[in-house]
């Protein structure tokens, strides 16, 4: 599995820095943002480094399929009140002029009740 030993994300998934987990299964890892924008925000990652989603290619679309099917279900599990009233909102910041800081894809998952959208 590729792993950067310099990168924030991979030392989380090794437990190697302290993060609180959302999910966990043997490719992905959940776990709640350092810095939340909203009352629910996790972050929702793939374990093998990868660095972003200009990254992605066929290799990873199983995984990234998983992934996206966990959201919904994770997102009801924190707090996300049920759609059309309540859902969330699906971020994944890409490259510098992307907003991305930590360069380990992540999708921000971010919810609960309104006001708190940005943008
Ligand atoms: P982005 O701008 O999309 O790269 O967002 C990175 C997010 O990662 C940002 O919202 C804060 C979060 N983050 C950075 N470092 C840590 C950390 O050490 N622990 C946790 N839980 N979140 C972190």
């Amino acid at each position: 599995m590729s792993h950067d030993p310099d990168c924030i994300f991979c030392k989380i998934v090794e437990g190697k820095i302290p993060s609180r987990k959302v999910y966990e299964d043997d490719d992905i890892y959940a776990f709640h943002d350092i810095h939340p924008w909203a009352p629910v925000h996790f972050l929702l990652i793939p374990k093998q480094h990868v660095e972003s989603m200009t990254h992605v290619d066929g290799s990873h679309a199983a995984m990234l399929g998983r992934m996206m099917s966990l959201v919904p279900q994770l997102a009801a599990q924190e707090g996300c009140r049920p759609y059309p009233e309540g859902g969330f909102r699906l971020v994944c910041n890409t490259g510098d002029d992307g907003g991305q800081e930590v360069k380990h894809l992540h999708f921000h998952v971010i919810g609960g009740p309104r006001p708190w959208l940005k943008g």
